[in-house]
C-alpha cells in the first residue's frame, strides 16, 4: 500500500469515514489516484462537525424574535428621490466607464430541475434565435462596451462537473464575440453527499465520491481561492455585478443599481420584485437586528407571508412583499474582508435528496426511489447580515426576471419566452411601434430584441424600427 493511501485511510478512519477507502486496493492506479484526489480535497474535520450538526440532527430554523419587512428603493422614484436616481445612474455609468465594474455569473449549479444535460448557460433561451443564456449575457456586455466605451471583464463560476464543457463552449463559439482575456472561469468547491441514516459519505462508484457543488454561497470563497479577486484588483475592479445563469433578461450590469449601491456606501446590495403570491418560491428580504436578512419562502411562517398592509398608498399589498431575484452588487473589498477573517463561514442549508450510490455488498449502483441522502449548500444571500450597509432596489418582473428553472410550469422555457416577448413588445410600443395583441392582451407576434441592439428601450432608434408589426409575424430587431 502506498504512503498516500495509508495516510488517507488513517485520516478517514479517525473521523468514522473509513468505508471510503476500504475497497481502494481493488482499484487500478488511475482509479485510486482519482479517489485519493477527491478525498484529499475535503476538510474531514469540518465534515465531522457538519455530520453532527446537519445530518444526524435536523437543525430547526430559528425564527428571529423580531422580523420586519426590509425597506426598498421603488422601481419608479417618488418625487423626493428623483434627483438621487439621476445622480445614482450617472455614478453607475461613470464607474462602468472607469472600468471599475465586473460582471459575475454563478453557473456551477446542476440544473437538474430543467433536465438539461450540460452547462445550463448553453441552454437555448431566446424566442427566435434560440440564443443561449451565456449568449444573452455576452451580447449584453458587448453592448455595455459599445455604449460606455469600456470593456467589463466577466467572471464565470463553474463547478468541476461542468467546467470543461463550459470552457469548450466558449472556445468553440469564439468566446461569443468577447475578448478571451475578458472572460475568466473558475470552479467552485464540491461537497460530498451524506447517507441520511448513518452520516457516512456516499460513493457514486468505486472510484468516486458522490459530490455536488457547495452552493452559490461557495462563490464568495471560490472568488478568493481561485485568484479571481486578485485578478479583479489588478484590473482596478471595485464592484461585482452578481447574476444567476438562468435569467436571459437580467441586466448583467445595471448603472442605476450599481450607482445607488455605491452612493449609499453599501457592501452588498440586492434587487427584488414584489412577490406574485404570498408563498412564491423567492427568498424574502427582511430586517433582523438592523441588518438585511433573507428568509427563505419555506421558513417564512404562513401568517407573516399572508399579512397585508392596511391603509396608505400601499393598501392591500403584502407586508413581506420583497422577493429576491438573486441579483446583487458586491464590493470587491467586502469579499476580501470576509475571506481575510479566516473563520468566515456561511451557514449550511440541508436538503434531503435522492442520490445514486454504489453498494459495495452487491458491487452495483443503486438508484434510490426515496430521498436517501443529505446535501449541504451555502447561499450567497447569507452574507447580507454581515454587511453594515445594504440597499434593495425594486424592479419590474417583465423587465428583468424571466428565469428558466423547470422543464414546465412556472419558471419554465415557456413562461420565460412569453415574458421575453412581452418585454420586447413593451419596448417597441414605448418607441411608437404598433404591436398586435390578442384578446388576452398578449403580443400576437414572436418578437426578439438583440441585446446588441438594445439593453434598454432608449437604445432603440425609432427611425430604424418598423411602424407596425404584422399579426402572427416573427420579428428580430
Ligand atoms: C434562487 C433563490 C431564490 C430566488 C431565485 C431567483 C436560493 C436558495 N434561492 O432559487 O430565493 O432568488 O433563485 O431566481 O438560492 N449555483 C451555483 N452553484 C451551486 C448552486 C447553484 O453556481 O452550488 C447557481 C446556479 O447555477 C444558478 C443559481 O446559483 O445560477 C441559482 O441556483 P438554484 O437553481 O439552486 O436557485 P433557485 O432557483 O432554487
Amino acid at each position: 500500500m502506498t504512503d498516500r493511501l495509508a495516510n488517507a485511510r488513517a485520516r478517514l478512519e479517525r473521523v468514522g469515514q473509513g468505508h471510503v477507502l476500504r475497497h481502494a486496493s481493488r482499484l487500478n492506479k488511475a482509479q485510486q489516484d482519482r479517489l485519493l484526489s477527491q478525498v484529499e480535497a475535503i476538510d474531514w474535520h469540518q465534515v465531522t462537525r457538519l455530520v453532527e450538526a446537519y445530518v444526524s440532527n435536523k437543525p430547526r430554523f430559528a425564527m428571529p424574535r423580531k422580523l420586519e419587512p426590509a425597506e426598498f428603493y421603488p422601481a419608479q422614484p417618488p418625487a423626493n428621490l428623483a434627483g438621487k436616481y439621476v445622480d445614482a445612474r450617472a455614478l453607475g455609468e461613470r464607474l462602468i466607464r472607469e472600468g471599475k465594474v465586473a460582471a459575475f455569473t454563478v453557473a456551477g449549479g446542476q440544473g437538474t430541475r430543467l433536465g438539461w444535460e450540460g452547462p445550463k448557460g448553453i441552454y437555448p433561451a431566446t424566442p427566435l434565435r434560440r440564443l443561449s443564456l451565456f449568449g444573452c449575457f455576452a451580447e449584453y456586455l458587448r453592448k455595455v462596451h459599445s455604449k460606455y466605451g469600456r470593456r467589463c471583464p466577466w467572471y464565470i463560476m463553474t463547478s468541476p462537473a461542468n467546467d470543461a464543457a463550459t470552457r469548450q463552449y466558449f472556445q468553440e463559439n469564439d468566446h461569443l464575440g468577447l475578448d478571451p482575456a475578458d472572460v475568466v472561469f473558475f470552479p467552485q468547491a464540491m461537497m460530498p453527499a451524506f447517507d441520511m441514516a448513518s452520516g457516512r459519505v456516499l460513493l457514486e462508484s468505486p472510484d468516486s465520491l458522490a459530490l455536488s457543488p457547495d452552493g452559490h454561497g461557495g462563490s464568495l470563497k471560490a472568488l478568493h481561492r481561485s485568484g479571481a479577486l486578485e485578478d479583479m484588483r489588478r484590473r482596478g475592479i471595485e464592484q461585482i455585478s452578481y447574476i444567476q445563469v438562468d435569467n436571459p433578461i437580467v441586466k448583467v450590469i445595471d448603472p442605476l443599481f450599481v450607482g445607488l449601491h455605491a452612493l449609499d456606501r453599501c457592501q452588498m446590495s440586492s434587487k427584488m420584485v414584489p412577490k406574485a403570491y404570498p408563498k412564491e418560491r423567492l427568498g424574502n428580504f427582511c430586517m433582523v437586528d438592523g441588518r438585511v436578512t433573507v428568509i427563505e419562502y419555506s421558513d417564512l411562517p404562513d401568517e407573516l407571508a399572508e399579512q397585508r398592509i392596511r391603509g396608505g398608498p400601499r393598501d392591500g399589498q403584502l407586508r413581506f412583499q420583497a422577493g429576491s431575484i438573486a441579483v446583487h452588487v458586491i464590493r470587491v473589498d467586502f469579499v476580501e474582508a470576509i475571506n481575510a477573517s479566516g473563520d468566515f463561514a456561511l451557514p449550511y442549508h440541508r436538503a434531503e435528496k435522492k442520490v445514486p450510490y454504489w453498494d459495495f455488498d452487491r458491487d452495483a449502483p443503486v438508484d434510490p426511489p426515496q430521498p436517501n441522502a443529505v446535501k449541504l449548500e451555502t447561499f450567497v444571500f447569507d452574507a447580507l447580515p454581515l454587511c453594515e450597509r445594504s440597499i434593495i432596489l425594486e424592479t419590474d418582473r417583465v423587465e428583468e426576471f424571466a428565469p428558466i428553472k423547470n422543464a414546465d410550469g412556472v419558471d419554465s422555457p415557456a413562461t420565460s419566452r412569453a415574458l421575453q416577448i412581452e418585454r420586447a413588445a413593451r419596448w417597441l410600443e414605448s418607441r411608437g411601434v404598433r404591436v398586435p395583441r390578442n384578446a388576452e392582451g398578449e403580443p400576437d407576434a414572436v418578437l426578439e430584441i438583440r441585446p446588441l441592439t438594445a439593453i434598454e428601450p432608449d437604445d432603440l432608434d425609432p427611425a430604424s424600427l418598423p411602424k407596425t408589426i404584422a399579426r402572427g409575424s416573427e420579428v428580430l430587431i
